[in-house]
């Protein structure tokens, strides 16, 4: 049976041709064109991404690989001890577009396996920041350290042709991919659970270690797994996915790639909005001594935030215009485990009250939950509490799309990344002229 590697170099080599044909004798097809407006508004909708990776329909949600979220769960072979797929086989589905079989998973979760061991300095340099240090402060510079181990930097230096880079690209890939769920357990059983760490055990997978080193019980093992399904790929634009292939893009290895990109997921407008949302409810839950109010007190509470100039986290969004079906399936999970639960009778009777009064606000331009709605009561409910833990959780997912994508730039020759920018004189030159 072929290796995850040599098929997905056997993708490679059917795929680099076809773009060369379309830069070749395409190039000048004229795709979009850029109003004032994107240009000065954060480059909204500029079609000037290129990824196979996933794709975001602003009605439908993400489909990974042309899959969408239900079909992704319902095709990935399943483990027999496990409700979700294993991570490993979700991988191998970013990376060659295929739905592997059993023994595919097997094959890629044995490669996992052999990489995972973190070395010691991680948690030396860890243990050295200030303990008051946010989770994802110390996440992305923990991958920061691992640097020094990276293939492609090694063997840059050494002289190597550019349509090899994607192969120490994908070592480098799954060399850290392997050793995130240890580093996180490792930053949380620090930050939270007085330094009591729980080594990693060599027979379970990516989703089941991280559970067990979290030192968090079943269904754990499962709501990692859908956690780092959900949140590995969002398609390019999203400010993580962006800062991945852009940092890459100057040919800076992975562990550049992924610490920088997670620095963007921690801004409050990206991934560190599942923490506010939790903030936000139980904020609001202090204030009704823990039981979830009126459908008439919570509209209140909502206008009142919108009032003061602050925004109702977990809601909106920069290009869907529906539920996200990551909400969806989220919500799914804690419907079925789930009973009786205040935190969730409160997001359940968010939905229902937040998007006709953002609606009526007519600002924004998407009023239906994201993502984060959803994600810190799956967390909350299944053990993990600490909310500004979270957006690691996010991060370990995220780095999964961003190394399939930065292997599939580097396997295609995609350039360095380079926009180019005009002064506001310009702009207003332009619209005289016009
Ligand atoms: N609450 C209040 N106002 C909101 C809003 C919300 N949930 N969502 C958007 N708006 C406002 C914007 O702040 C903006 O106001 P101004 O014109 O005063 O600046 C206006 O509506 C238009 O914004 P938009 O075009 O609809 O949305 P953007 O593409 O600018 O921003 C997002 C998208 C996600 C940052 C925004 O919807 C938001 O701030 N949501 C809350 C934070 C959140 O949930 N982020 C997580 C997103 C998912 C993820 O990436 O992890």
């Amino acid at each position: 049976m072929a290796s995850l590697k040599e098929t997905l170099y056997k993708k490679i080599q059917e795929e680099r041709p076809k773009i060369q044909d379309l830069l070749k004798n395409h190039g000048d097809v004229v795709i979009d064109s850029v109003r004032v407006a994107q240009a000065i508004g954060g480059m909204r909708g500029i079609k000037s991404l290129v990824t196979d990776i996933s794709y975001l329909d602003p009605n439908e949600g993400i489909r990974f690989r042309g899959y969408t979220i239900p079909e992704v769960f319902e095709l990935l072979p399943k483990t027999g001890y496990s409700e979700m797929p294993l991570v490993e086989g979700f991988y191998y589905l970013l990376l060659t577009g295929d739905i592997p079989t059993q023994e595919q998973v097997a094959q890629t979760a044995e490669e996992f396996k052999k990489r995972k061991k973190v070395p010691s300095y991680v948690f030396d340099m860890l243990n050295a920041l200030p303990i008051d240090s946010h989770p994802m402060t110390m996440f992305a510079s923990a991958i920061l350290s691992l640097q020094r181990e990276s293939v492609f930097a090694k063997q840059y230096m050494e002289g190597l042709k550019k349509f090899d880079y994607w192969d120490p690209t994908y070592e480098d890939s799954l060399n850290l991919l392997a050793k995130l769920p240890e580093i996180a357990s490792y930053i949380y059983r620090l930050k939270y659970k007085n330094k009591e760490y729980i080594a990693p055990d060599p027979d379970l997978d990516m989703g089941g270690n991280f559970a067990h080193m979290m030192g968090v019980p079943k269904p754990y093992d499962d709501v990692s797994r859908l956690y780092f399904i959900l949140h590995s790929d969002h398609e390019s634009g999203n400010v993580s996915a962006h800062t991945g292939h852009l940092i890459a893009s100057a040919l800076s290895d992975v562990y550049y790639a992924i610490s920088g990109m997670l620095n963007g997921l921690a801004g409050p407008l990206h991934g560190l909005a599942n923490q506010e949302v939790l903030r936000w409810i139980q904020d609001q839950m202090k204030k009704y001594g823990g039981v979830v109010p009126s459908k008439e007190k919570l509209s209140e509470d909502v206008w009142e935030t919108l009032n003061s100039g602050q925004v109702i986290p977990g809601f909106g969004h920069a290009v869907l215009r529906k539920t996200d079906p990551r909400y969806t399936a989220q919500r799914d999970f804690c419907t079925k485990h789930i009973k009786n639960d205040t935190l969730f009778e409160y997001v359940k009777l968010l939905y229902e009250v937040v998007p006709p009064i953002l609606e009526k606000q007519g600002k924004a331009k998407n009023p239906w939950p994201n993502v984060d709605a959803q994600s810190g009561v799956l967390q909350w409910n299944f053990g993990v509490k600490e909310y500004d833990f979270y957006t690691v959780l996010f991060g370990i997912g995220r780095a999964l799309g961003v190394t399939a994508n930065i292997i599939w730039d580097r396997a295609l020759g995609y350039p360095l990344e380079r926009p180019k920018s005009v002064t506001t004189q310009m702009l207003r030159d332009m619209v005289a002229a016009k």
